[in-house]
C-alpha cells in the first residue's frame, strides 16, 4: 500500500462553527484547492482500501469523492476525538455499499486513523464492506437495505428540531434509492414538517447493480420530481468542486431564510479521476487485477496535479 504523498492532511481536525463562519479568511480559491485536495486523498484511501480487497464498491467511491469531501472538509461541524458529540451535524450514508468512500472521508476528517484503512473488509475490522454504525465512528446508521436513510434523516431532524439542537442532517443517497417508494413518503415528511435543518445530496450516476437506471427504472425528471415534493432543488455537476460548494452555501441560506429542506441532485460519473475506471463496463463492482492498482493512483495523480498546475 503506497502513503498519499503531495498534499498534507489538514491539522484542523475539529470543525464546530457553521462553514460561514469558520473560514472567513479564507479566499474562493483557498477553499476551493483545499477542498479539492481532500477529494483527491480520499480518492487516494478508497483505491488503496480497494486493493486490500482486489475489488469492491470503488467506482462509487471515486464518483462521489468530490460529494464527500464537500461535506467533510467544508460543511459538517464535528469533533473527530468525539464522534457522538451531541452539537455535532449528522452524515447519514443511506447506501451501505458505499461504505468505502465514507471510511475515506472520515480518514481525511480524522475520525478513522489512516493506518486503519488497510484493515477494510477483513475480519475483527471496524471497517466492514458494508456500513454498520455499531463498529465504525461517525457511521450514524447501518446500511444494507437501500431506500431507509432519508426516513431516518427525517426522524432524526425532527428529533434535534425539538431539543432546540442547531444540527444538520446530511443524508446521502444513490440515484437507485429513488426507485424506492419509502424515500418520496420521507421526501414528503420532511416538507410537510419544513424541516430546514435537512439536506439530502443524491448521487446521479446514472447506474445500478443491474445496469444502467435508466433501464432499470427510469427516474427521470428528478429535478421536478424533488421539487414538486416541496423541497428547495439543486441540480449540479457533482465532479464540479466549485459548483458544489455553491450548491451548499445556497443551501445553507435557503434554510436560514425559508426553513424548506434542500436537496444537491448531483450527476457523477463512476471511477471519476481514474481514465481506467471510467472506461468500465461492469462498473457496480469491479475487479481490479493487482498489476492494475498502481497504475489507477498514477493516473489519479496525474490528472490532480495536472489539473492543479492548469
Ligand atoms: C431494498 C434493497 N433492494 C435491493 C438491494 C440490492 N442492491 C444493492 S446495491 C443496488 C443498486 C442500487 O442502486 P445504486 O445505489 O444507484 O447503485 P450504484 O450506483 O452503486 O451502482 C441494489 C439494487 C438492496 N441492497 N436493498
Ligand atoms: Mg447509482
Amino acid at each position: 500500500m503506497t502513503t498519499v504523498r503531495e498534499t498534507t492532511t489538514p491539522e484542523l481536525h475539529t470543525q464546530e462553527l457553521p462553514q460561514k463562519e469558520r473560514m472567513t479568511q479564507e479566499t474562493v480559491t483557498d477553499r476551493l484547492e483545499r477542498v479539492s485536495a481532500a477529494a483527491y486523498r480520499i480518492r487516494h484511501h478508497a483505491l488503496n482500501m480497494g486493493e486490500v480487497q482486489g475489488q469492491g464498491y470503488v467506482g462509487q467511491a471515486l464518483g462521489a469523492a468530490d460529494m464527500l469531501a464537500a461535506v467533510y472538509a467544508d460543511q459538517l461541524r464535528y469533533r473527530a476525538e468525539d464522534p457522538h458529540w451531541e452539537g455535532r451535524d449528522r452524515f447519514l450514508l443511506s447506501t451501505g455499499h458505499y461504505a468505502i468512500g465514507h471510511y475515506a472521508a472520515l480518514a481525511e476528517a480524522g475520525i478513522v486513523p489512516v493506518s486503519e484503512l488497510e484493515t477494510y473488509g477483513s475480519d475483527d475490522s471496524r471497517l466492514p464492506m458494508s456500513g454498520m454504525s455499531t463498529y465504525t465512528p461517525g457511521m450514524e446508521i447501518s446500511g444494507g437495505s437501500l431506500g431507509h436513510g432519508l426516513t431516518i434523516a427525517v426522524g432524526m431532524a425532527l428529533g434535534l428540531r425539538y431539543q432546540g439542537s442547531s444540527a444538520r442532517i446530511y443524508n446521502f443517497l444513490s440515484d437507485g434509492e429513488l426507485d424506492e417508494g419509502s424515500t418520496w413518503e420521507a421526501a414528503m415528511g420532511a416538507h410537510h414538517h419544513q424541516l430546514g435543518n435537512l439536506t439530502a445530496m443524491v448521487d446521479i450516476n446514472a447506474l445500478q447493480a443491474d445496469g444502467k437506471t435508466d433501464t432499470v427504472l427510469r427516474t427521470e425528471p428528478i429535478t421536478e420530481k424533488w421539487e414538486a415534493a416541496g423541497w428547495y432543488t439543486q441540480r449540479v455537476d457533482g465532479n464540479d468542486m466549485a459548483a458544489l460548494l455553491a450548491a451548499f452555501d445556497n443551501a445553507a441560506a435557503q434554510a436560514a431564510t425559508s426553513g424548506r429542506p434542500s436537496v444537491i441532485l448531483c450527476d457523477t460519473k463512476v471511477g471519476r479521476g481514474v481514465p481506467l475506471l471510467e472506461e468500465r463496463e461492469k462498473a457496480h463492482f469491479m475487479r481490479i487485477e493487482e498489476h492494475e492498482w498502481q497504475l489507477c493512483r498514477e493516473q489519479l495523480t496525474a490528472g490532480y496535479e495536472g489539473k492543479a498546475s492548469a
